[in-house]
């Protein structure tokens, strides 16, 4: 049921959302607003009305869990999600002395000459990072994003906090606990963000010897965003209970601004056509007991069915 109702607040959206204008000059209609609840028993969530690269997901998350912030491990692991992010910085910067690439988040997808000088920069770019260690402290780092907070949050006495593991503690030892959350929203370190978080704070709750996650995200690209939102908390919710002893409950998503951006209404039209079909389901490696051991290959999805990718441009 929980994948009809990510359709049902997609088709919502598009007909009674409110047109507004956005960061990226991209447009979105939107609500402010709306809850989708996963029952983690009935399969992995990952949508099967159109093809999730279940992978990029898996390594974003391992990403975030051993507290990195440099897209150079992504790149290792062959996933591009947070290159534009990266990107930009260095292209605002004074050791970028290549063609201009002002505005290249929109420009890529109007002007094709453009988007060949765009795609080598990107490339060369994405080489510098893997090959060169000094290059890639300075530019591969998308500054104190998730995997910074989640893990070693910095406090006023110099000192850092390892949220992840505290809650991962308390979820041990005091599961009836109403303190259990994890936040990446840091004020202080906000301005120099890469992105300041989107997925911005998350909490666990115990009942009946099941784990459950209720995630509150503050601004929610329905079509590109979220289906990796929901797969990676459906993820990190099945490798901590893992790991304390759980089965796996509920995932929540609470959203604020919950957004189609106007270039994806042809891609939900094209994916309403799509059935619904089984949830896949995932095997984690049940040797693992720390979160820290997680590695790519300790995570396998299952008779993952789906209907094809629907490409989408990305707005930056
Ligand atoms: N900005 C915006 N505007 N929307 C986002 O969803 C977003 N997400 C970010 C960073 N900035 C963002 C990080 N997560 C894709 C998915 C998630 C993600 C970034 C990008 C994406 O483009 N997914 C494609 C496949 C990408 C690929 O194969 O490399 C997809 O079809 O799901
Ligand atoms: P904003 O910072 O102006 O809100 O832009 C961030 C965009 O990225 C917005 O469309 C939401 C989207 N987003 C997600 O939906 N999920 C994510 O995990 C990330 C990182 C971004």
């Amino acid at each position: 049921m929980s994948e009809k109702s990510y359709l049902e607040l997609a088709q919502k959206i598009l007909t009674k959302g409110n047109l507004k204008a956005d960061r990226t000059g991209t447009g979105t209609k939107s609500i402010f607003g709306a809850q989708l609840r996963f029952n983690l028993k009935d399969g992995f969530p990952l949508l099967t009305t159109k093809k999730v690269p279940f992978g990029l997901i898996k390594s974003e998350l391992l990403w975030f869990i051993h507290g990195d912030t440099n897209i150079r491990y992504l790149l290792e692991n062959n996933n591009h999600i947070w290159d534009e992010w990266a990107f930009e910085k260095y292209v605002q910067s004074s050791d970028y002395s290549g063609p201009e690439m002002k505005d290249f988040g929109q420009r890529r997808l109007k002007d094709s000459e453009f988007k060949n000088i765009y795609d080598q920069e990107m490339l060369k770019f994405t080489q510098k990072v893997l090959e060169d260690q000094d290059f890639a402290n300075k530019y591969g780092d998308l500054g104190n994003v998730y995997g910074r907070q989640w893990r070693a949050w910095k406090t006023s006495k110099g000192a850092t906090i390892d949220q992840l593991h505290e809650v991962i503690e308390t979820i041990k030892h005091h599961p009836d606990s109403r303190r259990m959350i994890v936040s990446a929203w840091n004020p202080e370190d906000v301005p120099q963000m890469a992105l300041p978080p989107c997925h911005t704070l998350y909490q666990f709750y115990v009942s009946n010897g099941k784990l459950s996650l209720q995630l509150y995200q503050r601004s929610a690209d329905l079509f590109l965003g979220v289906p990796f939102n929901i797969a990676s908390y459906a993820l990190l919710n099945s490798l901590i209970a893992q790991i304390t002893g759980l089965e796996v409950g509920e995932l929540i998503i609470a959203f604020g601004d919950v957004h189609i951006y106007l270039n994806h209404f042809n891609q939900f039209e094209e994916q309403f056509k799509n059935p619904i079909l089984p949830l896949p389901t995932i095997q984690i490696n049940p040797a693992i007991k720390q979160i820290d051991e997680y590695q790519m290959d300790d995570i396998e999805l299952l008779n993952y069915q789906s209907a094809k990718r629907i490409a989408a441009p990305v707005a930056v």
